[in-house]
């Protein structure tokens, strides 16, 4: 028997057990991570809690070590994996404690990325702050965001980009908008690791939101000013 097996999540403190959530997930553990997600949820840990100080946080482990060559590929799907099994326990209960329908938003990572657990976490993150979304997955060329926005009609257009390469190609969709004289219809919010401001303002976007917490204050403030100039005709 493996030390692992010795352990019974539910014995342990709150301190405890997110410590090993973090080594759960390091080890792409699924079902562990389930059942710790349900733990901390019975003893009355909100869900954004949950996956901020424990998922998103030992990803954030997950992700140096992958940086740092000490994780390889397979690895970190399993890990991917694992948080993925937290993420869909705890995806209905953030959204249940949303507010009023805010507006509505069409999110997508770019084409040649497969990148999607920060994608889906500003999914979630904008369905529990009361957001209508329309999430397209990974991989999506200038006609998927295009089909999405025309049968949709957003107020806003979410794309994600994991990878210094495939990055460049949210210009590619935000110039096709403005050749299509489209681009004012939407307000165009990007994201992703290897992002930054200038970026975001270089290729045109409303704004760059450096994590899904900032994503969603973003849309907030930017549907209140479309609401606002609205009203003023
Ligand atoms: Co990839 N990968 N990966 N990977 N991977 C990175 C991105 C990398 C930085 C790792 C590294 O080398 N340090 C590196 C990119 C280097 C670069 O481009 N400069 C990299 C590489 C190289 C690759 C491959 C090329 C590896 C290979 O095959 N040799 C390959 C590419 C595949 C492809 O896309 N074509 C690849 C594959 C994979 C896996 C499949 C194994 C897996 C993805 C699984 C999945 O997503 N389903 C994976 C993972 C997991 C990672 C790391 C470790 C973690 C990414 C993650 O999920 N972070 C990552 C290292 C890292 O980022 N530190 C890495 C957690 C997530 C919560 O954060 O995605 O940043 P993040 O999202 C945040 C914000 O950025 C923001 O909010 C989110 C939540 O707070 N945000 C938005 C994101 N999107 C937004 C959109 C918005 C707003 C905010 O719209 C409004």
């Amino acid at each position: 028997m493996s030390e692992e097996d010795d352990i019974i999540l539910a014995d342990l403190s709150d301190e405890e057990l997110v410590e090993q959530m973090m080594d759960d997930l390091y080890d792409g553990l699924k079902e562990e991570i389930e059942e710790s997600v349900n733990i901390l949820l019975e003893r009355g840990w909100t869900p954004y809690d949950i996956l901020t100080k424990a998922l998103v946080a030992g990803m954030t482990i997950v992700g140096h070590d992958f940086r740092d060559g000490i994780l390889f590929v397979p690895e970190v799907l399993l890990a991917a994996n694992a948080m993925k099994g937290g993420m869909f326990i705890l995806k209905p209960l953030l959204v249940e404690t949303g507010a009023p329908r805010m507006g509505k938003m069409v999110i997508g990572t770019v084409k040649g990325d497969i990148h999607d657990i920060g994608k889906n976490l500003v999914a979630m993150m904008m369905e529990g702050a009361g957001f209508e979304v329309v999430d397209l997955g990974i991989n999506n060329s200038v006609e998927s965001y295009l089909d999405a926005l025309e049968k949709e009609q957003p107020d806003i257009l979410g794309m994600s980009a994991l990878l210094t390469t495939t990055m460049p190609y949210m210009k590619v969709v935000i110039d096709t908008l403005i050749a299509q004289k489209k681009r004012d219809d939407y307000i165009v919010l990007v994201g992703g690791a290897p992002l930054n401001e200038e970026f975001g303002r270089a290729i045109g976007a409303d704004a760059y939101c450096r994590d899904a917490a900032v994503a969603v204050e973003t849309a907030k403030e930017f549907v209140q000013r479309k609401h606002n100039q609205m009203a003023a005709g």
